[in-house]
């Protein structure tokens, strides 16, 4: 959709939301409170993440973290900091993460928002020093206003999300998303403790030369996939899987190409999870002008059931997910 809020490179992420909130109207000022709580957790993780392997090191001189508690491992740390920053700014009534397996009720009952988040993801490329990420997808409640939350509130549909984001935590931090205006992205500039708006209307390129997937799954692989990456090869298009979801979305989307997550013989319904990866992803490429599917059909038209469910997910450039596509009709 087009982004009709053009405001100049360089302003702040504040000024950015007092902005749109008045362009777009967008509630009462709460969606614009509740991308300020996250932006702050992504600054406070930003900085975690940046010392990772030193924490341990001067932890070890006698220097405590900055709450004086025993370092945690990074993304149970991530996941402390967002549920603090979402309870502090009183906008979330509720949160799903990752990290745990039931709803996390915030306490805040009059609060008409529930984020889905993964607060880390990729830990197992922390300790490599590979680039992580942030992933949240926000929806209106719809269980009653002053109660607590209900499982309701988080199997909505993907189409029910009302903005999804990420932070990458990589050469440089960013902050990247949409509340259905198109996708803007932020850089953070951590000597000021701002972000600043660097890409105000990020769209994906048609087509791309980058296929992402882990081709150590080939031989699991539905036989259209491997047709279609086969096809990829011929083609000498250009391999590339960091093998953590945010980095190689956050490339893909700017050089343009197809990130690939089918089922594999490890799992069956595919890796990634639908309600804090694949549906907040899935927005953002849909307002980048890009597809995403499970290979069933639309990611963002499947109907969750679970919190913590499963599903294939392929995503980029619209003439890549064609072509997937019709190698996949073409194999029924
Ligand atoms: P595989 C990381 O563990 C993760 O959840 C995503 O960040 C990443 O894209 C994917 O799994 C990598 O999975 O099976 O290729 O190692």
């Amino acid at each position: 959709s087009e982004n009709t809020l053009a405001q100049p490179v360089g302003t702040t992420l504040d000024r950015y939301i007092m902005r749109a909130q008045a362009e777009f109207a967008y509630a009462t000022g709460e969606l614009s409170q509740l991308l300020r709580d996250l932006a702050l957790a992504g600054k406070i993780v930003h900085r975690d993440v940046n010392r990772a392997g030193l924490t341990g090191i001067i932890g070890s001189m006698g220097q405590q973290n900055v709450q004086g508690e025993q370092q945690q491992r990074l993304d149970v740390e991530a996941n402390i900091r967002f549920i603090r920053a979402l309870r502090n700014g009183g906008e979330a009534c509720a949160i799903l993460s990752e990290e745990e397996d039931d709803i996390i009720q915030t306490g805040n009952m009059k609060g008409r928002y529930v984020v889905a988040i993964d607060p880390l993801d990729g830990s197992s490329n922390i300790d490599v020093n590979v680039s992580i990420g942030t992933i949240f997808s926000i929806y209106r409640r719809v269980s009653a206003v002053g109660g607590p939350a209900t499982r309701a509130d988080f199997l909505q549909g993907g189409r029910a999300q009302i903005a999804a984001g990420y932070i990458l935590y990589g050469t440089s931090t960013m902050l990247v998303y949409t509340t259905g205006h198109g996708v803007v992205g932020f850089t953070y500039e951590n000597s000021l403790g701002e972000f600043f708006l660097s890409h105000p209307n990020i769209t994906i390129p048609a087509t791309g030369p980058v296929f992402s997937c882990n081709e150590g799954n080939w031989f699991d692989y539905p036989e259209y996939v491997r047709a279609f990456l086969t096809r990829c090869k011929q083609q000498r298009m250009s391999g590339r899987y960091v093998g953590s979801l945010v980095a190689d979305y956050h490339r893909n989307l700017f050089t343009g190409g197809i990130y690939l997550y089918p089922p594999t013989a490890k799992n069956p319904a595919g890796k990634l999870r639908v309600l804090y990866e694949n549906f907040p992803l899935a927005l953002l490429i849909e307002q980048a002008g890009g597809r995403a599917e499970t290979g069933q059909g639309p990611m963002l038209d499947l109907e969750p059931t679970d919190f913590h469910q499963r599903s294939p997910l392929f995503v980029g450039s619209p003439e890549l997910m064609t072509s997937l596509l019709a190698e996949s009709a073409a194999s029924v």
